[in-house]
């Protein structure tokens, strides 16, 4: 079994690789004198059998993990749950969530189905999976853009498939910097543009946890068509506050979450 200090290695490299802001906002940290830790990773999935938010969570189970919150988010047909580690108070939290398809309009269920699900080629075992990214053939413009029409969460796992769409700086662990509103500030003269759905600062010390996130790198891909520009992954910063019993909050807030998914949509941020 794979160490999960090494998984999520692997998972930063390919996260890393595929947008170019996140080497660049670690450098900005690191230059500032700031030693990151990650607060969490969240992976997105459809719930097909084989690749579901239970299947994605296995190799985190095996790897010393274990369940802890439940989410359902209506509006967007998503559910999602998160895992902590058992033992190291340090190891990254993991959202995992997942497209609940049948609870799409019957004609893009009938899309899914041919596009994507009989598209499937091999599924790859164990922690392989989470590193997968698209299970599927070369995806197609057209259908990414009528996939938009409905979910913006089923395009862009069409395009991106199984991998972390984003890591989190968290916030508590920086020395520098006093707050969220801080490192607000700090990204936007750096060049960076932040995802405002909700308000640049989602959730509040009084729900214990306070997110802001980079809108996704527009990236190019590689379609059936041809090339196209569109929004990959996102960079996210949490701060975390102290529960009445005086441990520190380690779950999340469906309404801040909420806003939180749209740091991948370019249609709402612009
Ligand atoms: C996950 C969005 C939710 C959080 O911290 O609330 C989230 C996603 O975009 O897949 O990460
Ligand atoms: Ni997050």
């Amino acid at each position: 079994m794979l160490h999960y200090k090494h998984l999520f290695d692997q998972l930063y490299s390919d996260y890393s690789r595929l947008n170019p802001s996140v080497k660049k906002i670690n450098e900005l940290f690191k230059d500032s004198g700031e030693t990151i830790i990650n607060d969490h990773i969240a992976l997105r999935t459809f719930n097909i059998p084989e690749i579901n938010l239970d299947s994605i969570a296995k190799p985190f189970l095996e790897g010393g993990y274990k369940e802890k919150g439940f989410y359902c988010f209506n509006e967007k047909k998503l559910t999602a749950k998160h895992f902590e580690h058992v033992k190291d108070p340090l190891a990254p939290k993991v959202f995992i969530s997942q497209l609940i398809i049948e609870d799409l309009p019957q004609a893009y269920q009938d899309i899914i189905q041919k596009e994507i699900i009989d598209n499937i080629n091999q599924i790859p075992t164990s922690h392989k999976l989470l590193l997968a990214g698209r299970l599927w053939n070369l995806p197609k413009y057209e259908i990414y853009k009528e996939l938009l029409k409905t979910s913006e969460y089923a395009a862009w796992l069409y395009v991106f498939g199984i991998r972390a769409n984003h890591f989190t700086i968290l916030i508590n662990h920086l020395s520098h910097f006093t707050g969220i509103k801080m490192v607000n500030e700090f990204l936007k003269n750096k060049g960076f543009t932040l995802n405002t759905a909700g308000g640049e600062i989602k959730g509040s010390p009084s729900v214990y946890l306070e997110q802001s996130s980079t809108l996704a790198d527009i990236v190019k891909i590689q379609f059936v068509e041809g090339d196209f520009m569109i929004p990959a992954c996102y960079y996210e910063f949490a701060m975390r506050y102290i529960l009445p019993s005086g441990e520190l909050f380690s779950g999340f807030q469906t309404t801040s979450a909420d806003k939180i998914f749209e740091s991948t949509n370019n249609q709402i941020n612009n």
